[in-house]
């Protein structure tokens, strides 16, 4: 990859596809321009790339989208070409157009190609005498309601009304019998209006659960095409796919073939150019229907890129600088190697609708990467996760020999993907890759309601792995970067470990646990409510983010061993367990606790403070005097309901305080919990 395509592209996109598109340039000697929004000043992209236009505007309308600034932005760095990656104004032909006329490449099809594809109904009214095999159903101009309902008989239910200027499921309205099919119209007709200022519809024969298997093609300027083999991409949640796997499961070479040839077909009807996407449903028969076509490189390319061992967007560029496929390139000689499965990470939370999620990415540790594993990110620690734009955080993409190896070596990667801060669909999709059907290949557009049930069954709280990380958390004072407020550092207990402790465990669902823990010859037998656990473990510091510790915890329960990444910060307790991650609550604050169960901690009436006994960081016994108060000519202390470590003094002599106010903020630390459970002991 060494010839000379282009000196400067500029990438019309943000996120994991700009900085992916970026890899590719440079290893080919191109400079990069990139563009960005006010939102993504320090986004990686930016990062990333030679040069950086400032587009101005936040939202997606006013910037990435607007593609006035795009084009100016070209022009202003010289690039002489435009790689859109997806979305924004990939699939744009009046964009595609714009940049033929400003004389800058636009890296994907004409625009008539983008345009013929982009109507649903006359992209199937094209293909008609194509062979391509077409559902049974209705595409056809006349859109009277009498011509509708003649053509809904002839194709019989259920059916399928589908907004012919839609894609992608919007506007979609399944009929099941002739006595709703007028009110299905009209709902549709005004969906379709609403979605694309567009009301016409399609019809097609209903297909039950079918699977969404694509074929990626590419075409050069001198009509010469090939297919790089099909997609599987039916595991999806409301269209958005969650996983994509190449080849697809089940297929024979036979209807590898068909499905190949017509896809070709399909570009070649359009006089195609560069990556594009045919998409199928394919029934249990193994019969396949045309659905539409993607006229853009996909999300989901990489599955076929590690499969095929060919870089797309390397032959997106030589397309778009005129140049042909690569000499040795063939339909015979594309080889499929192994298998691969891609998911994606949203910003998103699972627990409320999936609903996209924003914050910071206080946490981002990517798994290690490999020839078997790939992370296309566009993240990084520290990133704010605006709600401007997609969701999508990155890819996860890992390679095996077979489906198995894949599917292992996905799960192992996803396991030590470790991310806090904002919500994700992480845990979602490690359940995913957990299930047994998902092992089985059962595949189908139904898959994520099918497992319904399995997904959202509670896992077990490893509550013996939050005691012993706890346990071990002492071992660790040695260690350098150890924070000076940890208690077992400040009082000097670096290595003596007690025989005995009480813990109060406590999990974010806000169940808590007491458990007692003995040292023995081979660690600490656990007493768990009515379990007896013997645990042994180390516990290494990887590294730090923020107020986080990033550790390795090497645990033995019972004579089992694991070993689990986990984030620990004063306040929480993160484990990264190979079925998902689980939090925990640390030093919980008793000031929250007192209000309710002592009122030791707050100002009992309005009045005075007259002396503060106590300074942070002071361990103080039960009932040690912390504050006096005086209110209404009386003075009033103001004690330690339990064992505990001051955490802040909050007014001092002299303040004025209202009745209820917050004095001073206690933290029950382990040592203090040691004594308060001594107490109750004696
Ligand atoms: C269908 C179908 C069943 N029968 N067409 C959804 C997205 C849009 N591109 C087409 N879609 C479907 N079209 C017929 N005639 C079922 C779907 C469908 C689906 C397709 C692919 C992936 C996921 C899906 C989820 C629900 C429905």
């Amino acid at each position: 990859m060494t010839e000379h395509l282009f000196n400067k592209i500029l990438i019309a996109n943000r996120g994991e596809i700009a900085v992916r598109v970026m890899r590719t340039a440079k290893a080919l000697g191109i400079r990069t321009v990139a563009i960005y929004s006010d939102a993504d000043a320090s986004a990686l992209h930016v990062q990333q790339a030679d040069e950086a236009i400032a587009l101005g505007g936040v939202t997606a309308a006013e910037s990435y989208l607007d593609m006035h600034k795009v084009l100016d932005a070209a022009r202003a760095t010289g690039a002489e070409a435009i790689h859109p990656g997806y979305g924004f104004l990939s699939e744009n032909a009046a964009f595609a157009r714009a940049c033929e006329d400003a004389g800058i490449a636009f890296i994907g099809p004409s625009a008539a190609a983008i345009e013929a594809m982009g109507d649903k109904a006359s992209a199937k009214a094209l293909l008609a005498d194509s062979g391509v095999p077409l559902v049974p159903g209705y595409h056809g101009d006349e859109q009277s309601d009498e011509r509708l309902s003649t053509e809904a008989e002839r194709i019989g239910y259920p059916l399928l009304l589908k907004a012919s200027a839609g894609g992608g499921g919007k506007g979609m309205r399944i009929v099941l019998s002739a006595a709703t099919l007028h009110d299905d119209i009209a709902a549709a007709r005004r969906e379709a209006r609403s979605a694309f200022g567009d009301d016409r519809l399609l019809i097609e024969k209903y297909l039950i659960r079918p699977r969404h298997v694509e074929v990626q093609v590419f075409m050069d300027s001198f009509g010469n095409g090939v297919y790089l083999f099909e997609r599987d991409c039916s595991v999806q949640r409301r269209h958005q796919k969650v996983i994509e796997e190449a080849p697809a499961p089940g297929m024979t070479a036979a209807l590898r073939q068909r499905m190949g040839e017509a896809a070709l077909a399909v570009a070649q009807r359009i006089q195609y150019r560069g990556a594009g996407t045919v998409e199928f449903l394919l029934d249990a028969n193994h019969e396949f229907f045309f659905m539409e076509m993607n006229t853009r490189l996909q999300v989901e390319h990489p599955v076929t890129e590690m499969i095929t061992g060919v870089d797309l967007v390397y032959w997106q560029l030589r397309v778009a600088a005129g140049k042909g496929l690569p000499q040795d390139v063939s339909q015979q000689s594309l080889p499929i190697n192994g298998h691969a499965i891609e998911i994606r990470l949203y910003a998103e939370d699972p627990d409320n609708h999936f609903l996209p999620a924003i914050g910071r990415l206080k946490l981002w540790q990517a798994p290690e990467r490999s020839a078997s594993v790939r992370l296309d990110s566009g993240v990084q620690q520290g990133d704010e996760v605006s709600p401007y734009y997609d969701p999508m955080l990155a890819k996860l993409i890992a390679h095996g020999r077979d489906r198995t190896e894949a599917l292992h070596n996905l799960r192992t990667a996803l396991a030590a993907l470790q991310v806090d801060g904002v919500k994700t669909n992480r845990d979602f999709l490690l359940r995913l890759l957990s299930l047994e059907a998902f092992a089985n290949a059962e595949l189908s557009t139904d898959f994520i309601e099918r497992n319904q049930h399995e997904l959202t069954q509670p896992l077990p709280t490893h509550w013996e792995l939050a005691a012993l990380t706890e346990l071990l958390l002492p071992t660790l004072a040695s260690q350098p970067q150890q924070q000076a407020h940890d208690p077992w550092h400040a009082d000097g207990f670096q290595s003596a470990l007690p025989a005995q402790r009480v813990l109060r465990l406590e999990s974010a669902a806000g169940d808590v646990l007491r458990a007692r823990a003995r040292a023995n010859d081979q660690g600490w037998n656990l007493q768990l409510a009515d379990q007896s656990v013997q645990l042994q473990g180390r516990l290494e510091l990887k590294g730090q983010a923020d107020d986080i510790r990033l550790l390795q915890l090497e645990a033995r329960v019972n004579g089992q061993q694991q070993s689990l990444p986990l984030a620990l910060s004063e306040h929480e307790l993160l484990l990264f367990l190979p079925q998902g991650s689980q939090r925990f609550v640390r030093n919980r604050w008793l000031g929250e606790q007192a209000q309710d169960d002592h009122g030791g901690l707050t100002a009992p009436m309005a009045g005075q403070v007259l002396e503060v006994k106590v300074q942070p960081g002071e361990q103080v016994e039960a009932g040690q005097v912390l504050m006096i108060m005086e209110a209404m000519k009386m003075e009033h202390s103001i004690r330690a309901p339990q064992a505990a470590l001051v955490q802040a003094v909050l007014y001092q002599a002299g303040d004025q305080v209202a009745e209820g106010t917050e004095l001073l903020q206690l933290e029950i630390t382990a040592e203090a919990e040691a004594e308060n459970a001594a107490e109750a002991d004696a």
